[in-house]
């Protein structure tokens, strides 16, 4: 596969090179790209060095697959021509995830839903992907009526700059008149503010949970609510969810349906305090769940506490995962040469 990195020099870009090399990922021909103020800066990838090139360059050189993780306005842009030269674009923004004629795609739940003329396919929000991968098994055996989700969201998920203001205000410094990413210091806070407010006075991020899920779930039937909130924590997004199912549950059916499900990891034993932790999840391509207990205050409810690293899982490891599944199920790369 000749294979385009864009966004190749932000923090998914970085783990998105990591991750490629850990799955072996076919690589016949590798671009970083990056904006022009990028252009020419060398990212070493298996022991060898490549120059970022620019947008139009990585399109005249026709990968088979772009990898976009440069923010949702490059995305609009730029997703519709690399895909009008054939190549398939799998898109870390929220720029196509809720239109229509795009897959929003957790490989282990929906990429059944792929064909071949899907060439922008979405890849969900951070806070999503973790929290649907452990969902979806639950919805498919006892149906979700009702979810309540609060976020504790690392800063690794605003990008480069979030991670600079954190670091300057650990080192002591006062960072009120710098051009930071939050509105107040990140360290040792907790800021209930992820993205941007929308009219209806929810943060765009708490939508995303709302949408995004009913989407992959295929079910707009489901009540969905969610506080989103930023935390002083480099590894990882934690969640706590309850939730509300239609059917009786037992917990001990929760618990083997979630061991079983491929990508999670059940890290839930009490008596030796064992909890999933973002400390436990960085580096980690997998989702931890534990907290597993009833809900004893409604009937059919269920709290689950929900980490995983959202540079892997929630960004970089699922892009990866869905580039693996079209190369796999041989829905790119067939191009036949005249
Ligand atoms: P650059 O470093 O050249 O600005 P992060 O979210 O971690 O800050 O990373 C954002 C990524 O998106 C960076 O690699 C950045 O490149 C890239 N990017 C931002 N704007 C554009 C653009 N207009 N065209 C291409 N890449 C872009
Ligand atoms: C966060 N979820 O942690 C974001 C990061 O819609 O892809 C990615 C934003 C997005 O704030």
């Amino acid at each position: 596969m000749k294979v385009a990195v864009v966004g190749a020099t932000g923090l998914v870009g970085g783990v998105m090179f990591q991750v490629l090399k850990e799955h072996n990922f076919p690589i016949t021909e590798l671009m970083p790209v990056a904006s022009a103020r990028s252009v020419g800066k060398l990212i070493s990838y298996e022991g060898k060095e490549y120059p970022v090139i620019g947008m139009q360059e990585a399109i005249d050189r026709r990968p088979d697959v772009a990898i976009f993780s440069a923010g949702g306005s490059t995305s609009l842009e730029w997703a519709p021509k690399f895909a009008e030269v054939g190549c398939v674009v799998v898109d870390n923004s929220s720029a196509w995830r809720m239109d229509p004629t795009k897959k929003l795609v957790v490989p282990e739940v929906n990429a059944d839903e792929l064909t071949p003329s899907d060439l922008i396919i979405a890849n969900p929000n951070c806070s999503t992907i973790q929290m649907v991968l452990a969902l979806a098994p639950l919805h498919e055996a006892f149906g979700i009526k009702r979810l309540v989700i609060s976020t504790y969201q690392s800063f690794t998920g605003t990008g480069v700059p979030a991670v600079n203001q954190y670091e300057a205000e650990k080192r002591g410094e006062d960072t009120s008149d710098t051009d930071r990413p939050y509105h107040y210091p990140i360290f040792e806070n907790c800021i209930p503010h992820c993205d941007v407010f929308l009219d209806n006075a929810y943060t765009k991020e708490e939508m995303k949970l709302v949408h995004e899920t009913r989407k992959i779930l295929g079910d707009d039937s489901i009540a969905i609510t969610a506080t989103a909130v930023r935390v002083p924590v480099h590894g990882g997004h934690s969640e706590c969810v309850n939730i509300e199912f239609k059917k009786d549950f037992t917990v001990e059916k929760v618990r083997e349906l979630l061991a079983a499900t491929p990508g999670v990891i059940v890290q839930d034993d009490i008596k030796n305090n064992v909890y999933p932790m973002p400390l436990l999840a960085k580096h980690r391509d997998e989702v931890f769940v534990g907290r597993i207990r009833r809900d004893e205050s409604i009937g059919n409810g269920l709290n689950l506490w929900i980490v995983a690293d959202n540079l892997r899982k929630g960004a970089a490891t699922n892009a990866v995962q869905i580039a693996e599944y079209l190369v796999e199920n041989k829905l790119i790369g067939q191009t036949v040469e005249a």
